[in-house]
């Protein structure tokens, strides 16, 4: 089983991805042809030479990137208890001041400031936690990482990893405080032995940061989910599930598909319930703006979690109900079970829960709820909550179900 030892992970529930880099100056387009993929891979999709990808360096500069603001809103506005920022993309830009390459921000652009270093003092400041996105097995840029070419032909990758990614992991240790988590991705043909390379780098300059779990032949401290994949069943351990706003990760100013508030909390109810954490993705444009259609979406979920704090940080995995439900999703504590109602409703009635339930109340408020506990005509077991008449057009909001027992009683279904 998956255990990050790290009881922030378990509890955070919700994180900021956030994907920026040379790509976002492209957004999904170069000389004029589109790539209807992930914004972030256009320099290999359209088959873009290094030699002319790093170009895009002499014009980066993100006039608009307030690393204060974007945290503030994280932690304050939208939820979020963690951020992942991509230091190191496929494209092998380092968004900080690296001093092992000089394809950085600091070095090769206009605007000549280290984002890192911006974003760690803003998580310093907020109290947010901060993880790192290395992509260290792809690298466009260099001969020797992987996807250089597409045959992977005639490249050292131990190179790669000696002379670029292990220096960078360091730097990105040792430079910008406390880091909390590495985001490893696509490992690709990485050994077994380099991944334990990377391990024992990362675990002896910080012991306490986790790895995600695209480190290379599951060997990180959690499981990764596919990108935008949900579990369908509860899932032991520590694992995260990460994911889009729209169908892209870094900026694409064609993709205006917006997810929309419902659907996110929806998905964010149903990947804590089932144990896991959501770690969900902005990308800023080349000012270093963050799309509006994304933090709309994120203010509005931001809304949910802030006013139902208590019904989604620190919760547990629940277990298996017997019924779908379509207007509720269940998240619980020791002696809490929480329902998530998500449709207008007169009154909850949760069929086949056999729970001795000791009070009802509504989270935001803590303004109690009148209920009841039996069996039906059949002998099954029945709880009913109801809603207050003035709240029965509503959606979105908590209820505590406060029980006799430690854990929710799901009944099979006898018939
Ligand atoms: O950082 C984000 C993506 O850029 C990264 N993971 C998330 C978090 C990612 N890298 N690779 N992938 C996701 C998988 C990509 C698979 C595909 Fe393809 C890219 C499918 C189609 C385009 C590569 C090229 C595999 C098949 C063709």
């Amino acid at each position: 089983m998956n255990d990050t030892k790290q009881q922030w992970f378990k509890d955070a529930k919700y994180g900021l991805f956030i994907h920026w880099g040379l790509y976002s100056i492209l957004a999904g387009e170069y000389q004029g042809k589109k790539t209807d993929r992930i914004a972030e891979w256009i320099m290999n999709f359209l088959d873009i030479s290094v030699e002319e990808y790093r170009k895009l360096a002499e014009q980066f500069n993100p006039v608009n990137f307030d690393a204060d603001e974007i945290v503030r809103r994280a932690k304050e506005e939208w939820g979020m208890k963690y951020i992942v920022f991509t230091a190191k993309h496929h494209e092998g830009f380092a968004m900080f001041d690296s001093k092992c390459s000089d394809y950085n921000v600091v070095k090769a652009t206009p605007y000549g400031r280290d984002i890192l270093k911006q974003l760690q003092n803003a998580c310093e400041k907020y109290d947010m936690k901060l993880g790192l996105y290395y992509s260290q097995a792809q690298d466009w840029d260099d001969p020797d990482g992987f996807m250089h070419t597409k045959d992977n032909a005639g490249k050292n990758f131990q190179k790669y990893l000696d002379e670029k990614c292990k220096p960078q992991l360091r730097e990105l240790l040792t430079e910008y405080g406390k880091i909390s988590l590495i985001w490893f991705d696509t490992p690709m043909g990485i050994t077994v032995e380099q991944t334990q390379e990377l391990i024992d780098l990362v675990k002896s300059i910080q012991p306490d940061c986790i790895l995600s779990g695209r480190t290379g032949n599951h060997m990180g401290d959690y499981m990764t989910t596919g990108d935008n994949f949900i579990p369908r069943l509860p899932y032991e351990g520590d694992w995260e599930v990460p994911a889009t706003l729209n169908d892209t990760w870094g900026f694409n100013k064609f993709d205006h598909n917006w997810k929309n508030p419902d659907d996110i909390i929806r998905m964010m109810l149903k990947i804590n319930s089932r144990g896991g954490n959501y770690l969900l993705n902005i990308g800023p444009d080349s000012l270093g703006n963050v799309p509006e259609g994304s933090s709309k979406v994120l203010s509005e979920v931001g809304k949910y979690v802030t006013e139902n704090a208590e019904a989604v940080y620190g919760t547990k995995r629940v277990g298996i109900y017997a019924y779908e439900l379509e207007w509720a999703q269940f998240t619980r504590k020791d002696y809490k079970l929480y329902v998530h109602v998500l449709q207008p409703r007169v009154r909850i009635e949760l069929l086949n829960v056999g729970n001795q339930i000791t009070g009802a109340y509504l989270v935001k408020d803590h303004r109690t709820l009148p209920f009841s506990f039996e069996k039906t005509c059949e002998g099954d077991s029945i709880i009913e909550v109801e809603i207050p008449e003035e709240m029965q057009q509503d959606k979105n909001y908590a209820v505590c179900l406060e029980m006799a027992e430690k854990e929710p009683v799901f009944e099979e279904i006898k018939g």
